[in-house]
């Protein structure tokens, strides 16, 4: 037995011909005298129709028992039908059920009852029969397509580094260790280090998209503890160099997803304009007044608290950058303005009230990265394998992390990220 059709590749043109489906049970009606049974398959719904007047008793019989969400095959053949969704149905002629499903079902895959998000998640393999939800990953996978396809095109190498570290690079306190043999060791955090380590080898331009892991011990709708980055870096470049290539990115993204995701995008209720670039770019100084001007104190050289954003969010529409960070509140690697050294060349991409991505130009002078580690309580020892790179000839040199599921939460529109990520991993959740 083989599936010769999937239910889009089938239209009422093909009346007559005999098909063999396979898929889901969705939904049975069965009005006495005749049995409508709603399967799905991948790409949508298909009506088979069985009539107790033109069909085999015995079939007619195995369709009445079909329970719902079981795995079935029919063999039938199309007919043309003004009533059917699609304009078309199957009057079968064949049944076979691959696979039973057990009831009750711990959640309704066609969404009469709604199921909360922890119900969804525990179910997940359910919980991702509904078009609404599968529609996120369609999205998603062919955002990490065209992702690979953009920067491929400009040159970038792909690469994979350790997620076995031995040190933190974005702060200490969100790490989680592990016991590697007989040492203490790390799940990545980034691969920050790797990625600067890649621009003293020659290869010039890198990206990485991969897992990295933060202990992040509060529970939001926008933090995860397992996410997927998509992380560059590139030789002789500076940080509006990148700003350029990630708004350019961001850009095409949305016109592939367009092109090749319109069912999904219908199926979730969205359209998506692409944004015009460049995307605004507004200095730190700016947000911080931006933010007091909403009533929301805030004062200069604090990271933006989430009521900041949130002002921000409601100034701010679509996509725009935050440049110009005070150096106190980024990371050691960040390169400090040569004018006024308390001001640094590191951006946010923000979109409305979310940081999708942070980047900036990096320190490649190696004494200078020596002391803005101290600087920061850090001591160099740690990163001495890293700090190595920069003693043979490093070019200057610029990159960005950008968050996977919040990139894909601006596609969406979705607001818990937990629902952009298959096996989510939060604050409660190890399983399924
Ligand atoms: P970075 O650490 O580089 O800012 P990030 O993506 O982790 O990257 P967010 O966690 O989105 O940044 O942080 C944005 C702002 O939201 C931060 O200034 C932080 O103070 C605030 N924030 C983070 N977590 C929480 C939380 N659980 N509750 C309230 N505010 C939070
Ligand atoms: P940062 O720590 O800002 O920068 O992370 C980059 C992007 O990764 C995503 N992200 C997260 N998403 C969900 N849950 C989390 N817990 C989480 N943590 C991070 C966000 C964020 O903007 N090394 C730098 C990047 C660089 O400079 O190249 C870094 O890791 O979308």
């Amino acid at each position: 037995l083989r599936r010769s059709h999937y239910s889009k590749d089938i239209d009422p043109g093909m009346d007559g011909e005999e098909v063999t489906v396979m898929g889901w049970v969705h939904e049975i009606r069965d009005l006495g005298g005749i049995i409508f049974v709603l399967l799905r398959d991948r790409d949508g719904l298909l009506q088979i129709t069985a009539p107790s007047k033109k069909i085999d008793e015995e079939l007619f019989k195995s369709i009445r028992k079909l329970k719902k969400e079981s795995v079935v095959a029919f063999k039938g053949k199309v007919q043309e039908s003004g009533k059917a969704p699609g304009g078309f149905e199957v009057i079968p002629s064949y049944l076979r059920v691959l696979s039973p499903s057990k009831q009750p079902l711990p959640l309704d895959p066609t969404e009469k009852v709604k199921a909360e998000i922890d119900t969804r998640l525990d179910a997940r393999f359910l919980d991702l029969r509904k078009p609404g939800v599968s529609a996120i990953f369609k999205i998603k996978s062919r955002m990490l397509h065209s992702v690979r396809v953009f920067l491929e095109e400009n040159d970038f190498l792909e690469i994979n580094t350790p997620k076995l570290v031995a040190s933190a690079t974005e702060g200490g306190t969100e790490l989680f260790p592990i016991t590697y043999f007989e040492r203490e060791a790390f799940l990545g955090q980034s691969p920050q280090l790797y990625k600067q380590m890649m621009m003293a080898t020659g290869l010039d331009r890198v990206y990485e998209i991969a897992p990295i892991f933060r202990a992040e011990e509060h529970d939001t709708l926008r933090h995860l503890n397992e996410v997927i980055s998509i992380d560059i870096e590139a030789s002789f470049l500076d940080h509006e160099d990148v700003m350029k290539i990630l708004e350019n990115l961001v850009v095409r993204v949305i016109e592939d997803v367009n092109e090749h995701c319109s069912d999904a995008l219908e199926t979730l209720g969205r359209e998506l304009e692409v944004p015009e670039i460049p995307f605004e770019r507004i200095e730190y100084d700016e947000a911080v007044e931006m933010v007091n001007s909403k009533g929301v104190p805030m004062k200069h050289g604090e990271d933006l608290p989430r009521a900041a954003e949130k002002a921000l969010g409601e100034i701010m529409d679509g996509y725009y950058f935050i440049t110009s960070w005070p150096t106190a509140i980024k990371p050691f690697y960040v390169m400090p303005d040569e004018d006024e050294p308390e001001r640094s060349h590191a951006f946010d991409l923000m979109y409305r009230d979310l940081e999708i991505s942070s980047g900036a130009m990096r320190v490649h002078q190696h004494d200078l990265l020596v002391e803005k580690i101290r600087r920061q309580g850090l001591n160099p020892e740690s990163f001495k394998s890293y700090l190595e790179a920069f003693e043979y000839g490093m070019p200057p040199h610029a990159g960005w992390g950008l968050g996977a599921e919040r990139f894909n939460m601006t596609l969406t529109g979705l607001k818990n990220i937990r629902e952009t990520v298959l096996f989510p991993r939060d604050r409660r959740r190890l399983t399924p």
